[in-house]
């Protein structure tokens, strides 16, 4: 047969169009799309659903020593496996470089982590921590040329923080080398203020993480990130933005002209700040803990605001799964002492698209067309994947999610295929669901059954961002 795959009968979603075609595939590439494609060794019935790029998540954290000491609930293993359950044939985890480390050895270290270990495609960002003089000057560029053509700097944490001075320093190297920056907004010290004010005060349960760093401290560092890029002529990604104050941020700077992109996750259309208070104020709060922690109602229909508006480019997970119960997790003894020591970040790359789908397009509030462009084609554009990944149409890799619009599920640990003990979604009721991922034209999961391997992610060596051209409005 001409075709290895032929999916028949189903309705192709992409960015641009929404059309009834077939898909024929070969050597794991679409090397058709028409009307009617006879053949094929083997054949899926795709009628009733939709086919859609598969996703692609560039915000997760797996197999990653940070954010407050416990182990990570999820390496690639287990991380992968639970982002093919939930539609996705890509992921772009974060290669972090511990201070005094050089990056080149973290990068390597990482892939120890990853090749042979995953479920789906994948590329590394780096976290840089340590801006030293060889860092920028050859380890940065020279690992920007090799294909890791992103990465993320903070604004704060003890152990990851860099200063004004730094992040200038930073951003000029990435402007040298093309690389795109993603930015975590949050003050520093504004944060370490509060804090110690909230446990002085007692303050110590998990829902004064919220309180010790609400949006103003979001503002005025995505503010500060955003003049720190304009002055050195270099575009920035402001990642995971929580509500209305950072995104009016982003959105005065994308009016002035400057190339600032604005992502935004699950979590602040879906969860609220009355969720870290638990049951009563209590330890279980922890399950909800995360940074920049979720707002409220009002928020979640300011991020709709900036996610129609086009503000925000991507739609991300930020999963950054920890346990709930055990020494390793969010209970464990130091973080039932205080807020400051619950770790921060929660697992959901599975229930991204359900999530947005439902939230989104059930909802009435974005087009199964916008929806493709925030879960696929924009981050395979932004992140160098593009025309690789993305889309749907000849010469791409066939990653592609069968999607039935009509499917109720209701979100609950026993569903999902994370190594977390929760999922901090439990019992969002949802109209959306995959049925079917392909990764390069073999089905990896369906219906909640993984049938693919951890011996099938391949390693993806990024292009430049088209996305991370300066202006040529420069002060220097
Ligand atoms: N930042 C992230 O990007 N993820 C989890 C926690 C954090 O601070
Ligand atoms: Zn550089
Ligand atoms: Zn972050
Ligand atoms: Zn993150």
């Amino acid at each position: 047969s001409d075709y290895d795959l032929v999916i028949r009968g189903g309705t192709v979603v992409t960015a641009a169009d929404t059309v009834r075609a077939d898909v024929g595939i070969r050597a794991g590439k679409i090397v058709a799309v028409a009307d009617k494609i006879e053949g094929g060794a083997k054949v899926i019935d795709a009628s009733g659903l939709l086919v859609m790029p598969g996703g692609i998540d560039s915000h997760v954290h797996l197999a990653q020593p940070a954010f407050g000491g416990p182990k990570m609930a999820d390496g690639f293993e287990t991380g992968t496996r639970s982002a093919i359950a939930g539609g996705n044939t890509t992921v772009l985890p974060f290669a972090l470089q511990p201070r005094g480390a050089s990056l080149r050895a973290s990068v390597t270290d990482y892939h120890r982590e990853a090749d042979g270990q995953s479920y789906c495609d994948y590329g590394f960002h780096l976290i840089i921590s340590d801006p030293s003089p060889s860092v920028l000057g050859q380890e940065l560029p020279a690992l920007v040329g090799d294909g890791y053509t992103s990465f993320k700097v903070f604004m704060t944490y003890d152990d990851l923080v860099l200063n004004d001075r730094q992040l200038l320093e930073v951003f000029d190297c990435a402007r040298g080398c093309g690389a795109l920056v993603m930015v975590h907004c949050e003050g520093y010290d504004s944060i370490k203020f509060m804090t110690e004010r909230l446990e002085a005060a007692g303050k110590t349960a998990p829902y004064y993480h919220a309180v010790s760093r609400p949006q103003v401290v979001e503002r005025e560092a995505t503010h500060r990130a955003i003049s720190h890029g304009e002055l050195i002529d270099v575009p920035i990604m402001i990642v995971h933005v929580s509500g209305r104050e950072p995104m009016e941020q982003i959105r005065w700077a994308q009016q002035k002209g400057l190339k600032v992109y604005g992502e935004t996750c699950t979590q602040y259309i879906s969860l609220t700040a009355d969720d870290l208070k638990g049951l009563n104020m209590d330890e279980t709060g922890g399950k909800y803990v995360c940074s920049p922690p979720p707002r409220d109602h009002a928020s979640w229909e300011a991020i709709w605001e900036g996610i129609r508006g086009g503000v925000f480019q991507t739609f991300s997970s930020d999963h950054c799964p920890f346990f709930y119960e055990g020494s390793e997790g969010k209970l464990n003894p130091k973080a039932r002492t205080s807020f400051k020591w619950v770790p921060n970040g929660i697992p959901g790359v599975e229930v991204r698209l359900p999530i947005l789908w439902s939230k989104g397009v059930g909802e009435g509030r974005i087009t199964p067309n916008e929806f493709v462009a925030l879960t696929s084609t924009n981050h395979a554009k932004i992140y160098g994947l593009y025309p690789e990944k993305g889309s749907i149409g000849v010469g791409f890799d066939a990653d592609i999610v069968l999607w039935d619009p009509n499917r109720k599920e209701t979100i609950r640990q026993e569903l999902m295929h994370h190594g977390s003990d929760y999922t901090p979604f439990e019992g969002i009721a949802v109209t959306g669901w995959p049925v079917m991922t392909i990764l390069r034209g073999a089905v990896v999961a369906e219906e909640g059954r993984i049938l693919g391997t951890k011996a099938d992610g391949k390693f993806l060596k990024r292009g430049l961002s088209p996305y991370a051209v300066p202006t040529g409005r420069t002060y220097l």
